[in-house]
């Protein structure tokens, strides 16, 4: 890394604070809990800038219990020296100017992150209170900022109380900021340790050998992840649990101009592609043009070494690359300037250049690592897995034809089961897919008709974690799911055939609806994870209890809120527990369950692509250690509450 002097000159300025509190959404999406973690990941992308460019190695962040947090790196510091024609520190300058800092002009840092880029001034603009340490050439430098209404009335926001000055001497190096989140923006929402830890992991597994240390003052917890091996790390940590069918990860990194790659993979016993993407260490769940790059490459070296050592004989056709990626886990991690995003999400790269970059550099490194004699058996493993795949997708494309004729056949059966809307209206439109006959009855005659379709589920729907494909799309249960949602699965899903907005998914509050549950989302997860990104599928929550007198009817909800209940509706109630939604006449299917007025649903997000994948695993897969491991670590809840606890409550 050539060390180039930074002067306060080069920060481009584009525009004022103002803006940022009368339009938070536009800076930091939302001013609910995601809003104000974005303030700390905007300190934290600077932090993580500097270090990355070869300066210093740790960053600590603290939850303090004044609700405050301080983030801290040992790096250079932030520049003090004056600002040519705007006559104030480098450090206020970065402070109180929107779009301040490298991103605009790419001479100081080789690439910077950010997941908006609009840098520290936003964090400034949205706390109450926010300070500035800064440890440069032997001395400490101190600025504070606040946000206060003066007497008029009007807001002053990120204001700096004085001028940067000097307050004393010292050994260390780096930057230290604390601030406390204006509750007038954020209410009363306090840091989530849990969820800061999870971004925090994973920052350090893009980042090798970074350091970062957390600590939450309130609690006394502590995290400190640290990953000298990076994405192979991260690999590992994904496939914990599952039958590896090499031992180490196959890793490599390449450069070009302003373009950084690195790639790790493994291979386990398991029929699904896990693949995670990121750029500029911003998940993109979408994924984009550097994951086609890579597919595409992959695809090649693979075949041509297939080919090369007489795996694949001259007359067998090319493997597809599906076949290669069965049971594969990968990180591919890409550091890029000028990043687009695009997407239903914005989590979609949308680079060209992105996919000739990763397609060049991953044939040339690929195939380096496979014409070395050491990793022989790492390809022959690999090609086998994938010979294996193509076999039974020829075998499943076989027995799709010689089905095709019954098809239609059945289809007019699905059409049976499905009570469908009389609206074709997608946007109001709902499906429940109801667990048992006799519910599903219920639901069908408590419903709106106009907007409400039924879709009642026989038995089990199979588990699709432990299935390969054809024999998922075999099951009759799942087969009539797919053919109600018309979206298609897998490769082929596209959003646009939906015809449903609500995916409403409703089972017993017993052992046996949460199993059935988890195996529908585990489906959705694997299938038509584009449901679940874009917000389709919920959760029905049916009541436990009816407590009731005369002409008082409370439903409850959980056990905890029971006694409460008991003591609204006085002496002399009645109680009733619902031992499965088949209980419920119709109408009060309706009014607890389905009403929309009424009803509680849980909307299923994925906030971690990364930490569902291992949810969905551990939850459905074999390893029963696992399993229980994984639940006992959650001692109070039980598996429902557990797989419930890790979605986002609406
Ligand atoms: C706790 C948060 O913000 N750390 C930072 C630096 C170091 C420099 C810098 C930051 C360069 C291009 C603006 C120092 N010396 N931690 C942090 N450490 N910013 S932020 O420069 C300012 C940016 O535009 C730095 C020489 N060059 C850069």
């Amino acid at each position: 890394m050539t060390e180039k002097n930074y002067n306060a000159k080069d920060i481009v300025v584009l525009e004022g604070l103002d803006a940022v509190r009368l339009r938070p959404g536009m800076y930091i999406g939302t001013t609910g809990i995601k809003g104000m973690h974005h303030l700390l990941w905007e300190i934290v992308d600077n932090a993580i800038d500097e270090i990355s460019n070869g300066f210093g190695d740790t960053i600590k962040i603290t939850l303090n219990t004044d609700g405050s947090a301080t983030v801290e790196d040992n790096g250079r510091g932030i520049p003090v020296d004056n600002h040519p024609t705007l006559h104030k520190s480098g450090v206020e300058v970065v402070y109180t100017t929107l779009h301040a800092g490298g991103k605009f002009n790419n001479d100081n840092y080789k690439f910077s992150g950010g997941l908006h880029g609009v840098g520290a001034s936003v964090t400034n603009a949205l706390s109450k209170w926010c300070n500035v340490t800064v440890y440069k050439d032997k001395k400490e430098y101190f600025i504070a900022f606040h946000s206060f209404m003066d007497e008029d009335g009007k807001m002053h926001s990120g204001i700096p109380v004085e001028p940067l000055k000097m307050v004393g001497k010292t050994d260390k190096s780096g930057t230290k900021v604390t601030f406390l989140p204006d509750s007038d923006m954020f209410g009363n929402l306090k840091f989530n340790f849990e969820t800061i830890c999870n971004r925090a992991k994973e920052l350090a597994f893009l980042n090798k050998g970074l350091r970062i240390e957390l600590n939450d003052l309130n609690t006394e917890r502590q995290e400190i992840y640290h990953y000298e091996g990076g994405i192979s790390d991260f690999v590992e940590y994904l496939v914990e649990g599952k039958n590896k069918l090499f031992n180490k990860p196959v890793y490599f990194h390449a450069e070009d101009k302003n373009f950084d790659l690195q790639v790790s993979f493994i291979y386990t016993d398991s029929y699904t592609e896990n693949s995670f993407s990121f750029v500029n260490n911003i998940p993109t769940i979408e994924g984009g043009t550097h994951e086609t790059g890579f597919k595409s490459a992959f695809t090649k070296v693979m075949n041509e070494y297939a080919r090369n050592n007489n795996i694949l004989k001259e007359k067998e056709q090319n493997l597809l690359g599906e076949d290669f990626r069965e049971g594969i886990t990968v990180v591919l991690n890409v550091k890029m300037n000028n990043v687009q995003f695009e997407g239903q999400t914005k989590t979609k790269l949308g680079n060209p250049e992105a996919k000739t970059l990763v397609e060049n550099l991953t044939i040339k490194e690929l195939s380096k690592i496979f014409q070395d004699k050491k990793n022989a058996t790492t390809a022959e493993i690999i090609v086998n897995k994938a010979k294996g795949a193509a076999k039974v997708r020829e075998a499943a494309k076989k027995a799709k034809e010689l089905t095709r004729a019954k098809n239609s056949a059945e289809n007019f059966n699905l059409v049976g089961k499905l009570a469908a809307a009389t609206s074709k209206n997608r946007d109001i439109c709902e499906l429940f897919i109801v667990e048992g006959d006799s519910a599903g009855g219920s639901a069908k005659q408590g419903r709106d008709r106009k907007f409400q379709a039924i879709l009642p589920l026989r038995g089990k729907p199979l588990n699709a974690e432990k299935k390969r494909i054809d024999q998922v799309l075999a099951n009759e249960e799942i087969r009539t799911i797919i053919s109600a949602l018309n979206t298609g699965i897998g490769e082929d899903f596209d959003l646009s055939g939906l015809r449903y907005n609500k995916v409403i998914i409703l089972s017993d509050a017993d052992q046996d609806g949460a199993h059935i549950r988890a195996i529908l989302l585990t489906f959705f997860f694997r299938y038509m994870r584009g449901l679940i990104n874009d917000g389709h599928v919920f959760i029905g929550l049916p009541p436990l209890y009816k407590v009731y007198k005369k002409d008082y009817v409370e439903y409850v909800y959980s056990d905890a809120e029971l006694p409460q209940a008991i003591e609204r509706a006085g002496r002399n109630y009645s109680l009733q527990r619902y031992k499965g939604l088949g209980e419920m006449n119709p109408e009060q299917l309706w009014e607890t369950t389905m009403d929309p007025e009424k009803r509680n649903l849980i909307q299923v997000t994925i906030e971690d692509a990364a930490e569902a994948e291992k949810m969905v695993t551990t939850l459905m897969g074999d390893d029963i250690e696992a399993r229980k491991a994984y639940i006992n670590e959650y001692a109070n809840f039980d598996k429902e509450d557990d797989f419930l606890k890790n979605y986002k409550k609406i």
